[in-house]
């Protein structure tokens, strides 16, 4: 009898699941706690021809016993929490779990690349990929960046590559996903309301390497807090890379030039001037980037060729166009108070931040402390604005502004923001909740921008 396998999660993951469980030959059972979606089209959107062998469950109150003793095993997305009840009732069921990631391993073919981290991922894993897809014949790119790896794996072939973005919440459900190369990129908090403690979340990255052995290569950042304990214990051959001081053996960035020293030896690699990208932080993804393709056997030539011709990834710290004088950037994925830093950082013009949104138990010191005079006005939307706004006050920033809607916030800073000035949508806090996702809020803010005029 074929296989009858629950999938948890009904989005881009679910889907992508049931579909690549349908061509294996198994039986799908899709679950989604929200009961406000449609059946036929979650089926639809899984299986054009197999529709007899997909059924869907919505609600929790219909993820019954009964339903679950027909189960034989359960693969859960990303975005549902693995302490969560649906999981619960899964595990207590006895039926084994395990996350989208890992089923695609199951029929992965070919070699794995994978990053992690909690800022930088996106862009590393874009330009990894572009230097991969340089340097070999087959290259999949896949995972949080956007493309469910289950969607991709079918794909792959003895001599193909696959660079996946991993995140924590990915990790969490993975045992034999086995990159020969990984990276962690930097650790800062996010995601506290899921993992709980940064222990948890720490360690949740950390877990990358869980199937990796001495043969295989882990990438890590030197000035992380949490690099030095875990060197020790790390199963891969660890390269660093740093952006804070020389090393003598791996990557480091220094008065604006990457070198790469060996045996004490610094070789220079490349200036960031000869570079698309800005800022320390960009520095460092690529340092990941060329050490990861270094270790994948790259030819440094093709990977500098690479990185030359790369530019940046879209909704982070994108420039969108200048009105009346008045520069507008994108950093919706600035979900996260540490990337939202990053953004302040690297503007040069009095800026009107629009920020705030979905609340994942983040603290907001740091990122109002960043904004170091820089910050005209604070336009504050969505869940976290009152939150926002006190601990702004706290710091002796006052000059806030609530608003409504996004469309509100985006107009305002369009009539407050004069000649010189700059406009940053980099809200600190994932979109969920207003929006479908971080690309639709950066998406909706360019059109809207797009439609000012000249005045
Ligand atoms: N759902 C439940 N119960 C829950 C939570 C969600 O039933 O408790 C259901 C929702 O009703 C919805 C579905 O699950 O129908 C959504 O599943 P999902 O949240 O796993 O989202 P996907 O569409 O499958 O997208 C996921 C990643 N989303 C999350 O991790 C939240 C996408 O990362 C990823 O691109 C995609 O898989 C492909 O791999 C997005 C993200 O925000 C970009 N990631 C976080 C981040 O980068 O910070 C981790």
């Amino acid at each position: 009898m074929s296989e009858r396998v629950l999938v948890i999660g009904t989005g881009k993951s679910g889907v992508a699941a049931a579909g690549l469980l349908l061509s294996k030959g198994c039986e799908v059972v899709l679950f989604d706690e929200n009961e406000q979606l449609k059946k036929d089209e979650i089926i639809g959107k899984a299986t054009d021809t197999q529709a007899d062998k997909v059924s869907v469950i919505l609600g929790l109150p219909d993820l019954t016993q009964e339903a679950l003793s027909k189960i034989d095993r359960a693969v859960i997305s990303p975005g549902v929490p693995t302490d969560g009840e649906a999981a619960m009732r899964v595990k207590d069921a006895g039926i084994k779990l395990i996350g989208e990631i890992e089923l695609a391993w199951e029929s992965e073919k070919g070699k794995v690349l994978a990053i992690t981290g909690t800022n930088g991922k996106t862009t590393t894993t874009t330009l990894l990929g572009e230097i991969m897809q340089k340097a070999k014949d087959h290259v999949l790119v896949v995972g949080n960046i956007g493309t469910p790896y289950t969607e991709e794996v079918l794909k792959s072939r003895e001599d193909s590559y696959t660079v996946a973005e991993i995140s924590s919440f990915q990790l969490e459900t993975t045992d034999k996903f086995h990159p020969i190369v990984s990276a962690i990129l930097n650790l800062t908090p996010d995601h506290l309301n899921r993992h709980h403690t940064m222990e948890n979340y720490v360690s949740a990255k950390q877990d990358i390497t869980k199937a990796q052995t001495k043969e295989d290569c882990c990438v890590l950042n030197a000035e992380d807090p949490y690099t030095d304990d875990f060197v020790k214990r790390c199963p891969a051959r660890v390269v660093l890379f740093s952006s804070a001081g020389e090393l003598a053996e791996g990557y480091f960035f220094k008065d604006g030039v990457i070198y790469r020293s060996e045996n004490g030896e610094a070789k220079r690699l490349i200036a960031m001037e000869e570079t698309h990208l800005l800022g320390s932080h960009n520095a460092e993804n690529i340092m990941a980037a060329v050490a990861m393709a270094d270790a994948a056997g790259v030819d440094m030539e093709t990977i500098l060729q690479a990185v030359r011709d790369f530019h940046a990834v879209e909704h982070r710290i994108e420039f969108v166009k200048n009105v009346s004088g008045v520069d507008y950037y994108n950093d919706s994925k600035g979900t996260n108070p540490d990337a939202a830093i990053k953004a302040i950082k690297a503007m040069v013009r009095p800026t009107w931040l629009i920020g705030g949104g979905y609340d994942k138990d983040s603290t907001y010191d740091e990122w109002i402390e960043s904004f170091d005079g820089k910050v005209r006005g604070l336009v504050l939307l969505g869940q976290t604005a009152q939150k926002i706004a006190d601990c702004a006050r706290a710091h002796g920033f006052e000059d806030i502004y609530m608003t409504e809607t996004f469309e509100e916030a985006v107009n305002l800073c369009h009539d407050k923001a004069k000649d010189g000035e700059a406009v940053l949508l980099s809200p600190a806090c994932a979109s969920w909740g207003m929006f479908k996702n971080y690309e639709e809020r950066g998406r909706i803010f360019k059109d809207l921008v797009k439609g000012f005029t000249e005045q």
